[in-house]
């Protein structure tokens, strides 16, 4: 796309940012948790609302010339209540991490115990990894799925029993089943808990109608808008009125400064998009995608994390199926253009550097109107990658693949 005025003044930016477009469109992005924006959401990016201050909440600003940015955010709120039946929202978090941690001050004292899901069984490191600033603040224990990928509630609810969390935590970033919501809701309830879910991966799917819908059941709901959802990179908070308060200010003054205008513009437009009903039809479409790939995988003898999918994204076992690690088999695949991301496996004895699996997602190539025969295919010539490390042999695989790119040109319109 033309940028005169970067191409002029700065050709080094410029070129890398000439490199990026070409790679995404002559790529599989089959990262999970990527996808394509519109250009609508690029330009509202691209404005002027990236100039402005805006702390406070629409008609409670503490600075100045927020008529524009208080239609932009209240129309942002407005979408996003809809599109999720949401009581509250808060549209502010910079991204995932920062609405997750903010989630936690508004509903916990230090100290307090979290009951997340273990982060090699498919959570997120914001759900308990020692690697991160908030098990200094928080003590967070964990629950595993079982061996056939499946969550035993009763273990859970006996974990909690014991632990006595002030917080039960849902959700994933490399699970690939449903979650029992009304369970973890009365376990919580039980226990004397308050209920959390992260539903950043299937946000989407959730906004699409084609999964179960988290907002009823959990006291606070926590997304990122650019994954399936297929918005700017940022993040939100769902909430019942009662949590709505501590929320916002949880997330300003509590947590952020200046929230990032621009991004909250280009959510309100991604909001709009998955308002639209060809929406579901992109929704419908991820799950058969996904459906696709983890059967032909099957077929090609992958061994599949989980007992499958039923949403968007699989982990494949890497040293069970070709004798190589996530890393390598993510080497192999980036070597035919196809993008994925090495991911460890529940309880990995290997580390999460060179780790066991792989994370492999649909909504990118989705999003570009690629089907179950080009799902098919692109399973055929990722198996193929894996299997050998013949360089030859994957620079033609690499040409079939930029060949079907294409054929599937990366939309500039959804609606
Ligand atoms: N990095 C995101 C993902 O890939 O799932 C989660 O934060």
């Amino acid at each position: 796309m033309k940028k005169p005025f970067l191409q002029k003044q700065d050709p080094e930016i410029y070129q890398a940012l000439l490199g990026e477009e070409k790679r995404e469109k002559e790529g599989l992005e089959m990262i999970a948790s990527e996808n394509y924006v519109s250009e609508a959401v690029h330009e509202a990016l691209g404005s002027v609302f990236t100039n402005k201050y805006s702390e406070g909440y629409p008609g409670k600003r503490y600075y100045g010339g927020q008529t524009y940015t208080d239609i932009i955010e209240s129309l942002a709120i407005e979408r996003a209540k809809k599109i999720f039946g949401a009581e509250h929202a808060n549209v502010q978090p910079l991204s995932g991490a920062p609405a997750n941690i903010a989630a936690y001050a508004a509903l916990l004292e230090p100290g307090d115990c979290i009951l997340g899901m273990d982060l090699s069984h498919g959570g997120h490191l914001t759900h308990g990894h020692p690697a991160t600033v908030m098990t200094k603040v928080y003590r967070f224990v964990s629950y595993k799925t079982e061996p056939d990928g499946s969550i035993d509630y009763e273990k859970l609810l006996k974990i909690a029993k014991k632990e006595k969390p002030k917080l039960i935590l849902a959700g994933f970033s490399s699970y690939t089943r449903t979650l029992d919501y009304a369970k973890f809701a009365a376990i919580a309830k039980t226990v004397g808990a308050r209920s959390m879910m992260d539903m950043a991966h299937i946000a989407g799917l959730v906004a699409a109608k084609v999964v179960p819908n988290p907002v009823p059941y959990f006291d606070v709901v926590t997304l990122t808008t650019h994954k399936s959802l297929r918005g700017p990179r940022g993040g939100m908070i769902l909430c019942k009125k009662e949590f709505a308060k501590a929320i916002d200010k949880a997330i300003f003054p509590g947590l952020q400064g200046g929230p990032h205008m621009n991004n909250i513009a280009a959510k309100a437009v991604a909001f709009g998009e998955a308002l639209h009903p060809d929406f579901k039809k992109y929704g419908k479409q991820i799950l058969k995608n996904a459906k696709t790939l983890e059967k032909s995988f099957v077929k090609h003898g992958g061994k599949i994390l989980f007992g499958g999918t039923e949403n968007h994204m699989l982990v494949l076992n890497a040293v069970e199926t070709y004798g190589i690690s996530g890393r390598t088999a993510e080497e192999r695949l980036d070597a035919i253009g196809i993008t994925v991301n090495k991911n460890v496996i529940p309880d990995d004895p290997r580390g999460p550097m060179d780790p066991s699996g792989i994370r492999v997602g649909v909504p990118a190539l989705t999003t570009r109107g690629m089907k179950e025969a080009e799902v098919k295919q692109i399973a055929l010539w990722m198996h193929q990658a894996m299997s050998t490390d013949d360089s030859k042999f994957h620079e033609a695989l690499h040409k079939e693949v930029v060949r079907l790119c294409k054929k599937f040109p990366v939309p500039k319109q959804f609606i």
